[in-house]
């Protein structure tokens, strides 16, 4: 059976016999060890009320007869990037309709929410990868910041010819290493980089005035501003020195072909929507959005990373990527819903702001969530585990026995990847199946059964479990909207091997690569947006003198749910990688500090990191409670990539 790994954005292809992976091009070590949690011994099998197991039927009931009982204001879902288009899209609707409740949102507001935001700002639409992917193996220039896809997605480095790469990284990474050039700035500072590399392209004649003329509007403002960030004074802020800044405006004036991508380095910051604004203007200035060969693109992460921001499960949005404050998009979607628009709910509050909500004064008392583990993976996560122990009741749908499933009241086992039919859309707004190849064990329901079987609990009609069903109603819904999925089929993107969105009609093809004849703006111009740097939430002390920040390592995924249950991938975690000039030795166990907790993890000296930083990948609980939740003002992202801390030793 012909599917697609569960992991990241990539979505590589897969063939299963059984339960044994065949690449159909080339995996990572996550893809060929995947199946191996379908037959884990960790698998839930059976509903758990309150600890015992329970019949489906006893604990949809118990769920159902709390939910009834409260107001809808009282009760939030919680989704995730992870879970198929048709299950976005109807845990969104059940939202709105079941519930009633405005609460819902999903963890893609941890992921591509700074890149989101300013893409719908410049270009008035996010599609992750306005291009495909193999395009990027025509580059003269590659400028790559902030993303290590040599772990996070390594199948992509056969796209990006070494030669080509600029990597802009705070660590000398796998892939800075396979670079032409590293820049390595201090975290939270690529803003200033972005607006210091345009300053020295305008002041070294390299901007393509005829693209700005034709297709930008407000270069002149953004030319005036950029005026401010002269290299010395650039390499003050980020310690970029002045001649690497210059090497690569060289090596991106000289390109034909050039494309810059932003991935979670530079956007998860409390600035991560200006910064990703930053690094347009520069490649609006160097013409390069919206030209074939050319291109502005930001890494989608999860393995639906773009599919579930498009059809409703975030607090702000309707299906089809429509605002929930759009009249128009209400009354079409009250349509296919069968309620009226005013039954609608307005927009409700972002991902950690409704964590951080739960069980507080005026906040929800009930929570579902479906494909996440935020005990793990929120910034503050001890805050937000103890928000969880203040709820009434806690429903958790999962097929593993996460950090977050422990603390629940109704643990519901559901479906795997390979045990459920379903669409994703990968990082290049492509949209494909996911094959049911095996048959779930006796006892686990898929997600879309529950939804459905919860609803009718609740009186509400019109939910299929059916994914083909849900898939079409998705479409009708989302039509007419940005993300217009209409014209795609499960018969089309079979016969098709996937099809790029937006596609309105059934005869009609699909958008490999978008804005070639113009934006999705009003005035179909690019927008140059004036940024300026400013410092982190918290900027290093005496206190605590060091920059903090975390990300990803090859063999773990996410909260490391399911990754730390296959033996194959065991990394010894949690880890610190640190600058042999602060003095730890390798295998020392050091305490991580901050203002708002600790961990304790085993020091890895390396010579690759900035002696002012310290780094750790967040697979492990209690990364987070170290991270800081400032919230981006305008995608209320949070500043997972800075933090001020202090290092200690740990008396052995
Ligand atoms: N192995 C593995 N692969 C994954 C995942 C996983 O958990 N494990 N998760 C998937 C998901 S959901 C996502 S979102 C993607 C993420 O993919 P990436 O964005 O590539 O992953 P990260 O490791 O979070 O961050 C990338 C780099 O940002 C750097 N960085 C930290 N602070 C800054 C800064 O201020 N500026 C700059 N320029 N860089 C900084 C870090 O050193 C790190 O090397 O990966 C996907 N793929
Ligand atoms: N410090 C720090 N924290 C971070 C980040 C960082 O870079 N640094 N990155 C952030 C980012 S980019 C992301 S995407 C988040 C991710 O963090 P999480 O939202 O916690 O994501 P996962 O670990 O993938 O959690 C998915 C959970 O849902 C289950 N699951 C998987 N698929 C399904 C499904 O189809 N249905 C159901 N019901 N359950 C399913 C898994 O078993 C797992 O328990 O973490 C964020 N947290
Ligand atoms: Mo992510």
């Amino acid at each position: 059976m012909d599917t697609h790994c569960p992991y990241c954005a990539l979505q590589c292809r897969m063939r299963l016999e059984g339960t044994t992976v065949e690449a159909v091009d080339g995996l990572c070590v996550k893809g060929w060890t995947a199946a191996e949690l379908l037959s884990s011994p960790d698998r839930l099998t059976t509903p758990l009320l309150y600890g015992r197991p329970a019949t489906w039927d006893e604990a949809l009931g118990h769920v159902a007869g709390r939910l009834a009982a409260l107001p809808p204001e009282a009760v939030a879902v919680f989704g995730g990037g992870g879970l198929t288009n048709e299950k976005a899209y109807s845990l969104g609707k059940f939202a709105r309709v079941a519930l009633r409740t405005p609460n819902v949102d999903y963890n893609g507001r941890f992921c591509m929410s700074s890149a989101a935001a300013a893409s719908l700002r410049a270009f008035g639409l996010d599609r992750g990868l306005p291009f495909p992917l193999a395009d990027l193996r025509g580059a003269d220039t590659v400028l790559l910041v902030g993303a290590n896809l040599a772990e996070t997605m390594p199948p992509v480095m056969r796209h990006l010819r070494p030669e080509s790469l600029v990597v802009v990284d705070p660590r000398r990474t796998p892939t800075a290493e396979a670079a032409a050039l590293h820049l390595q700035p201090a975290p939270g500072t690529d803003l200033a980089l972005a607006n210091g590399l345009l300053h020295l392209l305008i002041a070294s004649g390299g901007v393509d005035e005829t693209y700005v003329a034709d297709r930008t509007s407000g270069f002149e403002q953004v030319r005036q501003a950029v005026a401010a960030y002269w290299p010395e004074r650039v390499e003050r802020i980020t310690g970029v020195p002045v001649a690497a800044q210059r090497e690569a405006v060289r090596l991106l004036r000289r390109s034909p072909r050039a494309y810059v991508l932003t991935a979670r380095g530079a956007e998860q910051h409390s600035k991560g929507t200006d910064t990703v604004l930053a690094l347009v203007n520069l490649a609006l200035a160097l013409g390069l959005p919206g030209r074939r060969g050319s291109g502005f693109g930001c890494v989608t992460g999860q393995g639906n990373g773009q599919g579930g921001r498009e059809h409703g499960q975030k607090a702000d949005q309707l299906p089809g990527y429509r605002s929930i404050r759009d009249p128009g998009a209400r009354a079409h979607v009250a349509a296919v819903w069968g309620v009226e628009p005013d039954e609608l709910p307005g927009p409700g509050r972002s991902a950690f702001e409704l964590l951080d909500s739960l069980g507080e004064p005026g906040g929800p008392r009930a929570l579902l969530l479906f494909g996440s583990n935020p005990v793990v993976s929120a910034p503050h996560a001890g805050r937000v585990a103890s928000r969880l122990t203040g709820l009434d009741l806690l429903v958790v749908a999962d097929f593993v026995m996460s950090e977050t499933a422990r603390q629940a009241d109704v643990v519901l086992p559901v479906a795997q990847w390979a045990e459920e039919d379903g669409t994703t859309t990968n990082l290049e707004g492509r949209v494909i199946r996911r094959r049911r190849a095996l048959t779930p064990p006796p006892g686990v329901r898929t997600d879309l059964e529950v939804i459905a079987d919860l609803a009718a609990r609740l009186g509400a009609s019109g939910f299929s479990a059916d994914p083909r069903e849900v898939f079409a109603e998705l479409g009708r819904a989302g039509a007419g909207g940005p993300a217009d999925y209409a014209g795609i089929s499960y018969d089309r993107i079979d016969a098709e091997g996937g099809v790029f969105w937006p596609c309105p009609s059934a005869d009609g093809p699909g958008s490999p690569r978008m804005f070639l004849d113009g934006f999705a703006t009003p005035d179909g111009r690019a927008r140059f947006t004036v940024v300026e740097h400013r410092p982190a939430a918290e900027e290093p002390d005496e206190e605590f003198p060091l920059y903090f920040t975390t990300g990803r390592t090859l063999r773990q995924y996410q909260s490391g749910a399911q990754t730390r249950r296959i033996p194959a991938l065991h990394v010894p975690g949690p880890y610190v990688e640190l600058h042999p000039g602060l003095g730890f030795a390798e295998g020392d166990l050091v305490r991580v500090v901050s203002r708002r907790g600790e961990v304790v993890g085993r020091a890895v000296p390396t010579e690759t990191i900035r002696q002012d930083t310290v780094f750790m990948p967040f697979h492990w609980p209690q990364v987070n409670a170290v991270t800081n939740p400032a919230l981006d003002p305008v995608s209320r992202m949070p500043e997972f990539k800075v933090c001020a801390v202090r290092v200690e030793r740990v008396a052995s």
